[in-house]
């Protein structure tokens, strides 16, 4: 069995290689690739080279040659004409049909909707096809997105331990999410880094935004002083045990 994973995020790359041991997956042969905007990432953070793919002009390659494609936090949109030819897997750092598309728990922490990970098939909407997995993860009233963000990673790695032999062997059950949920894009979250310094609003969305929007080594939130500089923000946030 061929194997595709395209992945742009190089802390699963490595976490996804561990869970691979040869012993267990020897009927299978794995191919891992990139998106072009990435290698500068993996050749920097991980110190490797791996091949890129252009999905939208690779794909006849791609469903000649693989019995099943794992996209794991990559950034291209997987045309109609792959997810319909091959099976085609996403893993995915949102509880869907929950805040779909981008940076789930940005959305999350401001909109309060569950959150998680999940394994879906992929259908030719973002985010969207029957799921086959899913991890709840808690959210607390200090997390910021990066903290949310690790949590959710970990929550990933465990579906994928527990379920990419049954991936493999085509050997789930799925089901379709009961509503279509909501989708945000990137340009949703850039409008939210734009702080309008005279917006009102209660302390707690004010802190919301903020921790929203927090997230390591990212510049996000901003406000524009009067001459028109560009100050950035996040937020810190320091518990002390109950008493103190
Ligand atoms: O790979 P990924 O974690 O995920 C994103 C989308 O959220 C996801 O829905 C999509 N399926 C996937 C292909 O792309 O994105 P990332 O590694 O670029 O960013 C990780 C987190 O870092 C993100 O959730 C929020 C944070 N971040 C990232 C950037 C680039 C920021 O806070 N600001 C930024 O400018």
């Amino acid at each position: 069995m061929n194997v595709l994973l395209i992945t742009d995020n190089t802390f699963l790359w490595g976490e996804f290689k561990k869970i691979i041991q040869p012993n267990l997956f020897s009927d299978v042969h794995f191919d891992y690739a990139c998106s072009e905007s990435s290698i500068d990432m993996f050749k920097g953070v991980a110190g490797i080279n791996p091949p890129t793919v252009k999905v939208k002009k690779d794909y006849p390659k791609i469903i000649a040659r693989y019995d099943l494609v794992i996209s794991m936090h990559c950034k291209q949109i997987f045309p109609r004409e792959m997810v319909e030819n091959v099976r085609c897997i996403n893993i995915h750092p949102g509880l869907n049909p929950y805040n779909r598309g981008w940076y789930p728990q940005v959305f999350t922490i401001l909109n309060k909707f569950p959150h998680g990970a999940t394994i879906h098939e992929i259908d030719v909407e973002l985010d969207h096809g029957p799921i086959i997995a899913q991890e709840p993860v808690p959210l607390y009233e200090w997390d910021t997105s990066h903290s949310v963000y690790e949590r959710v990673q970990k929550a990933e790695l465990k579906l994928i331990s527990q379920n990419l032999r049954k991936i493999l062997d085509n050997n789930y059950t799925t089901k379709i999410p009961e509503m279509e949920g909501n989708l945000n894009l990137i340009k949703d979250f850039r409008a939210l880094c734009n702080l309008n310094m005279d917006e009102n609003l209660t302390m707690r969305e004010a802190i919301d935004r903020l921790r929203a929007l927090t997230h390591d080594p990212y510049s996000n939130a901003f406000f524009l002083t009067e001459s028109g500089e560009k100050v950035f923000v996040k937020v810190q946030f320091t518990r002390t045990e109950c008493g103190d």
